[in-house]
């Protein structure tokens, strides 16, 4: 299975549910920056994902699984042992896909485009600041009451998420100064083995 990836963006979420759950990726890094989309072989990566972003994920009969929040079910459920996902029909299953679905939409599409992108000017990008900050809140008040993690006791698939995309903060500008349990919830994940090693893995800084 191959996991084309671009160093420090939402693709870290995918390939740390695979390292978490033992399961050996090929790495292919594509360009993002670059008009279009290039692979690192030189490939132009629009050929083999139309929308041209990261993460897509190669599985083993040459088909292409796209949507991170996809993904990283698809992930663990080839590892069940490893208890990243609850089992499908489940309502914590459903829990978890809530959890997904929240971290996409009302998170990492507040963080990027809006943060990424200088152009849509300070005032956007400070109603942005505000709405994520709305969610952050929420977010800390619930591993306050029913964390560590977000479905409780035990790492998730959620997780890598929340980690990946709320590990933008700094360069985002972001204040995680009022959400303490977040902070917490960041160096907790971010001390995990198979985190840091995919950390590594990408050339990114793995929390000391
Ligand atoms: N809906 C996609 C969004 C993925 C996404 O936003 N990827 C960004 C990096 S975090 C990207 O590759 N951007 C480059 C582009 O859109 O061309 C998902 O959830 O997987």
């Amino acid at each position: 299975m191959k996991l084309y990836y671009a160093t420090g963006t939402c693709s870290l979420s995918p390939h740390i549910v695979a390292l978490e759950a033992g399961i050996a990726l090929e790495l292919e890094r594509v360009d993002i920056r670059a008009t279009p989309h290039r692979t690192e072989t030189g490939a132009d990566f629009t050929a083999r994902h139309a929308n041209g972003y990261v993460p897509a994920l190669e599985l083993d009969d040459g088909s292409l699984l796209t949507e991170g929040a996809a993904m990283v079910q698809y992930l663990a459920d080839l590892a069940p042992g490893a208890r990243l996902a609850p089992p499908a029909g489940t309502a914590e299953r459903y829990r978890l896909q809530s959890w997904l679905n929240f971290i996409a939409t009302e998170l990492h599409k507040m963080y990027s485009p809006w943060l990424f992108h200088p152009e849509y000017g300070a005032q956007a990008q400070e109603v942005a600041r505000g709405k994520i900050a709305e969610r952050l809140a929420y977010v800390d008040r619930h591993l306050a009451t029913s964390g560590p993690y977000l479905l409780g006791e035990a790492f998730s698939a959620a997780d890598a998420y929340l980690f990946t995309i709320v590990g933008w903060s700094a360069f985002a500008k972001v204040d995680l100064a009022p959400f303490p349990q977040l902070r917490d919830f960041l160096d907790r994940v971010g001390a995990r083995p198979q985190v840091r090693a995919a950390m590594r893995a990408e050339g990114m800084k793995a929390a000391a």
